[in-house]
């Protein structure tokens, strides 16, 4: 099967230039100046499909590393399935998640890995890999994690929130940072101080204060602040490459770029929701006082920060300068009716998450469109630098001969209503972006080859996707 993608503006995060794309199979063939001929064939009349991209964005597919599919979480479920989620990835523009596989306190990690490959395979619309939770770092969890490499995972992700869930104390993180040096596996943190959170909870909870709006009261930016800096400092005593997950305060973005202009290999992830909404949004979800119940869809750690604080700009600032260095979505969406209203009356028992894997490259773009980001800094942050990152770049994350044709037409005179209502294709009654309003549109995406999205609406299939076994990350010396 090829195809050729014509008359295009190629983006890739080094430049941009009008090209066509010979598609040969699952693999780009050629990226080729318009009407180019190969070795005196017309390409044209040699394809077996003609997709003409005049007008229009070529990009990379994007690359959400942080998604949570079918997560077990707060009495009940993430609702997206892997069939559900990639699809709904897969019509804006996502070709890849990275997804996390999650090992609890007493369970083997082996057992954690083999539980997430089962759910995904056969199931996936999009390419996927998996990184590793350790929710239980103990002497069988850390000799587990000389095995991850060769499984192609090669990434690990603590908390330093949930105690009780997946939480991990300092001496852990130190034991298992120790590991991450040893072996190259990208520690990735979530950087709450859960257990002071939990006393403020409490307090929140037994004055009456239930809202969803108290969520983000408790979880004050000097909390991400602490545990971002305390992971940064353990790391550098390690040695371990550190990955901060869900940036959302700009207190925790500057812990990053200071432990970075000291040479420390340390690298940031915001997402859409921390760019966009704030807490005085949820504070305003309603006439309500507090704002009411409807702010629970945007319940989400770290959680929604200030906007009078100045977080939502310095974020953007913050992707532009490379403090910050990429976008993923945390999807981990849950329903309002029988998940999200277990916490009507205590915030605390909300299921935290919001759905976002289909919005994300949309969401970005709109950086591009009010001058936040350049074309080309679009791409990187959602789809360069996350295969760099996450060990992919060269088979994604670009747009090169040898390269997986994992490629989307996008066109900037489109339009994407985020209507009220079900507009969107993931696996939720509601959505956290509703009345959101895009300039640009995601118009044809191909995995490996193979057109999956088109005019027509979503036209692949389930088991589309295959797992991507990664290689260490391309960040680190
Ligand atoms: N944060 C969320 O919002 N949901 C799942 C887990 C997490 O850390
Ligand atoms: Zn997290
Ligand atoms: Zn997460």
């Amino acid at each position: 099967m090829k195809t050729l993608i014509k008359n295009g503006t190629v983006v890739n995060a080094t430049g941009t230039a009008t090209a066509d794309v010979l598609v040969d199979g699952e693999t780009i063939a050629a990226v080729l100046a318009p009407g180019s001929t190969l070795l005196g064939f017309d390409l044209e009349a040699n394809v077996d499909t003609v997709i003409d991209a005049a007008g229009k964005y070529v990009i990379p597919g994007g690359i959400d590393a942080h998604t949570h599919m079918e997560l077990p979480f707060g009495g009940t479920a993430a609702s997206d399935t892997f069939e559900t989620g990639t699809r709904a990835a897969a019509w804006g523009g996502t070709t890849t998640i990275v997804d996390f596989a999650v090992q609890r306190y007493g369970e083997r990690v082996q057992d954690g890995l083999a539980a997430w490959h089962e759910k995904a395979a056969g199931n996936c619309a999009i390419d996927y890999g998996f990184h590793q939770i350790i929710g239980g770092v103990d002497k069988d969890a850390l000799a587990a994690m000389d095995g991850l490499v060769d499984e192609g995972i090669t990434s690990f992700k603590l908390f330093m929130a949930y105690p009780g869930v997946f939480y991990s104390d300092d001496a852990q993180i130190l034991r298992a940072m120790q590991k991450s040096a040893d072996l190259g596996l990208l520690t990735m943190m979530h950087a709450e101080n859960g257990p002071a959170i939990d006393v403020l909870v409490e307090q929140l909870v037994a004055e009456g204060k239930t809202d969803p709006y108290f969520h983000g009261v408790a979880r004050a930016w000097q909390m991400e602040e602490e545990a971002t800096h305390r992971a940064i400092m353990i790391a550098n005593l390690t040695g371990a490459p550190l990955y901060i997950v869900h940036v959302s305060a700009k207190q925790a973005v500057a812990q990053i770029a200071a432990a970075r202009d000291q040479g420390q290999n340390v690298f940031g992830e915001t997402c859409p929701q921390y760019l966009y909404l704030s807490l005085e949004d949820q504070l305003g979800a309603s006439s309500d006082e507090w704002g009411g119940f409807e702010g629970a869809k945007w319940v989400c750690s770290t959680p929604l920060r200030s906007r009078e604080e100045g977080h939502q700009h310095h974020m953007w600032r913050s992707l532009r300068t490379n403090d910050i260095q990429m976008v993923s979505t945390d999807h981990c969406p849950f329903c309002m009716k029988g998940q999200k209203e277990l916490g009507l009356g205590d915030f605390s028992k909300i299921p935290n998450g919001i759905g976002g894997v289909e919005h994300r490259m949309d969401l970005i773009y709109q950086g591009v469109v009010t001058g936040e980001l350049t074309l080309e800094r679009w791409v990187e942050v959602t789809s360069t630098t996350p295969a760099r990152m996450f060990g992919m770049y060269g088979k994604k994350g670009v747009i090169q001969p040898g390269a997986d044709a994992d490629l989307v037409v996008y066109d900037p005179n489109g339009h994407t209503s985020i209507g009220v209502g079900k507009t969107h294709h993931m696996n939720m009654d509601h959505s956290a972006w509703e009345g959101f309003e895009i300039d640009g549109h995601v118009d044809t995406v191909l995995s490996r080859g193979r057109v999956i999205v088109d005019e027509t609406g979503y036209v692949g299939r389930k088991g589309d996707g295959a797992f991507v076994k990664r290689g260490l990350s391309q960040y680190l010396i």
